[in-house]
């Protein structure tokens, strides 16, 4: 994935507090690419509320956030079908407990490194404090590569993973979840070494777990769900909705899968989706159930879609955002929409664009949308369902109930259409009205610089 060069904060030469520490930043955390973009992103957006709150720069409040409360980098060695000795990297990045434990997904993923640990960590602190949910900040993961692995190779790599996190997790310290290459499965063999190694069935230590052991409705679908109903607050701020939109996916995971389900019950047509071997167009919009067949239950790659199925094509080797759409849900990973594709699709006609990974958009990608006047959502506002009910699933946990799936939905969507309304109040009142990426990051830095005030200098 192409990642977007250091250079000094752009827009930021007037402001005299934020481009010294933001130069600090990428002196003290060098080759963490995806990092300085994250933090830049944020940063670049702040200006406004620290000029009202100067208490806000006394407390050095953006230094603090910048720099994780604890990281966690240790060895994970484990044994192949074959005997032979694999020895991968584990991560655990605890950046922020001001409004409640640690909370965020673990990666498996080769791509993995502190870079992009930290820059999922740090997404996640805001991301978190715009569910209203009480959840800090975190993010973990492996260099290892689930691809082709059996079940048995996968669930002796979780044990080891485990092994070393145990002693860092805890109900009310810090609670993993899942995340690219990281499901139900991968769950189940975490939960169990740490009931193993603990002697406590912690249920709330986990998220994303199996509904018969203390797993929440919803959570599967929850981050999907959640990206389409914030397109549609945006779309109805607008005066229009999503039925009858045209609409490309990118991605056939987790996120894609659900995205695709709560657009097509809202009326929309969803046209692509994809997976890093190439992408699938179907005109006459995704067959949902042959998609899940082949990633779900098979594991297997979206170019069997096209094999299956003959009104699709497979194109290989490349993204969807080519195809014409009034909606694009960029749902795979980091930097995966980038300015041509962004000038493509605006050329195209979109009118909304919302993150269901994080940060797939370039900067430059972004800027192309404002310009345009596209209805832009950034993932910390949009993929933000997940954690949510992450955060209900914890809930549950905590008072050992279980609620049904269209009370769990609506608590989603309730949510949903809160973290909407308060970006899109929070744009108005700083002077940016309809810049999402302003309100999402000043509403959630709010929030987490006023408990950090509150709590005194930790
Ligand atoms: P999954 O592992 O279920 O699916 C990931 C999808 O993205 C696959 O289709 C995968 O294709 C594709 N992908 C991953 N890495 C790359 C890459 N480097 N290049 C091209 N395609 C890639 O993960 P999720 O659906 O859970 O996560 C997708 C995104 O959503 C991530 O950015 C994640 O951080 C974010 N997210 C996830 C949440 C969740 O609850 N799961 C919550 C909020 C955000 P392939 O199989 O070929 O690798
Ligand atoms: O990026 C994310 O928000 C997630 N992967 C979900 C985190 C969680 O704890 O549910």
């Amino acid at each position: 994935m192409q990642a977007t060069p250091d250079s000094a904060v752009p827009h930021a030469a007037e402001n005299r507090v934020i481009e010294p520490l933001y130069a600090e930043i990428l002196r003290r955390n060098q080759g963490e690419k995806e990092f300085h973009q994250a933090v830049r992103e944020v940063l670049e957006t702040l200006g406004p509320v620290l000029a009202q709150r100067p208490e806000f720069v006394d407390a050095r409040i953006i230094e603090r956030i910048c720099e994780p409360e604890r990281q966690l980098i240790f060895r994970v060695p484990w044994s192949d079908d074959s005997g032979d000795i694999h020895v991968n990297r584990g991560f655990r990045v605890e950046f922020s407990s001001s409004l409640g434990p640690y909370k965020g997904g673990l990666r498996f993923h080769p791509s993995v490194n502190l870079g992009i640990v930290k820059f999922l960590g740090f997404e996640q602190i805001f991301k978190n404090a715009l569910t209203g949910m009480p959840i800090g900040g975190g993010k973990g993961g492996s260099d290892f590569d689930p691809k082709g692995r059996s079940d048995a190779e996968i669930m002796r790599f979780c044990q080891s993973f485990m092994t070393e996190l145990h002693r860092h997790l805890g109900e009310y310290t810090d609670v993993p979840a899942g995340d690219i290459g990281v499901g139900g499965r991968e769950i189940g063999y975490l939960f169990g070494q740490y009931k193993r190694i603990t002697n406590r069935f912690e249920s709330g230590v986990l998220t994303g777990k199996g509904l018969g052991w203390g797993g929440a409705l919803v959570r599967t679908e929850a981050t999907g769900y959640g990206c389409v109903m914030f397109t549609a607050e945006m779309l109805r701020s607008r005066g229009e909705s999503l039925d009858g939109q045209r609409i490309a996916v990118s991605g056939s995971g987790n996120v894609a899968i659900y995205a695709i389900e709560k657009a097509q019950q809202l009326g929309a047509t969803v046209v692509t989706c994809s997976d890093s071997d190439g992408y699938v167009v179907d005109e006459k919009g995704i067959d949902l159930a042959l998609l899940k067949e082949i990633k779900e239950a098979g594991r297997g790659r979206v170019a069997e879609y096209a094999e299956r199925r003959a009104e699709a094509v497979f194109v290989p080797g490349a993204g969807v955002w080519d195809v014409p759409c009034d909606v694009a849900l960029p749902c795979a990973t980091q930097n995966e929409l980038h300015e041509a594709d962004a000038l493509t699709l605006v050329r195209n006609g979109v009118k909304a664009v919302a993150e269901g990974a994080n940060m797939p958009t370039t900067p430059e990608a972004v800027r192309v949308f404002q310009e345009a006047g596209v209805a832009f959502a950034p993932g910390k506002a949009a993929n933000a369902g997940g954690v949510a009910t992450s955060a209900l699933e914890m809930q549950q946990n905590a008072s050992r109930d279980s609620w049904t799936f269209a009370h769990t939905e609506e608590r989603l969507a309730e949510i949903m259409r809160h973290i909407h309304d308060s970006c899109y109040t929070t744009a108005e009142r700083y002077g940016s009205p309809g810049n999402y990426v302003v309100g999402a990051n000043i509403a959630g830095f709010e929030l987490v610089a006023d408990a950090m005030l509150a709590q005194g200098l930790i």
